[in-house]
């Protein structure tokens, strides 16, 4: 009787060390994929990261663009959309994109930039809204 429980005690012991590391891997497990998760390419500014380029927000609203600087790399999109209840236009300074047509609100317009090189750009309808983009090349 002695022996027995003496057994049932180590195997009961045995089981909780089975069990225990049953719940480390599952921990590991959930944490590796919260960690996973969170990781990439979201710069907390509602980028988005695609199998090729990183895509960047832009938002238009109370009459300013939201970055206004943004530095990428070379082959990135940037995305930008109008959510205020006014017309803007996106045009480039020095015409090295075609620009935006006249966004309404919720249209957006959106450039891959494959040209390294600083790239200011201005609202078409407030010249006061400015913004640039920075795009780094391939390091
Ligand atoms: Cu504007």
């Amino acid at each position: 009787m002695e022996m027995l429980s003496i057994l049932f005690l180590l195997i009961l012991s045995l089981m909780r060390k089975t069990l225990n590391s049953a719940l480390s891997v599952i921990v590991v497990i959930s944490l590796v994929s919260i960690l996973s998760c969170s990781s990439g390419n979201d710069g907390g500014n509602g980028t988005i990261a695609s199998n090729n380029f990183t895509i960047y927000k832009v938002d238009i609203s109370n009459f300013a663009f939201s970055p206004q600087t943004l530095s990428i790399q070379i082959g990135d999109k940037v995305v930008w959309t109008n959510t205020a209840n006014d017309f803007h236009r996106v045009v480039w300074d020095n015409g090295t994109f075609s620009g935006s047509e006249n966004l309404d609100i919720f249209q957006t317009y959106e450039v891959l930039l494959t040209t390294s090189g600083t790239f200011p750009y201005h609202c078409g309808i407030h010249s006061s809204m400015t913004g640039s983009i920075t795009v780094n090349p391939a390091s």
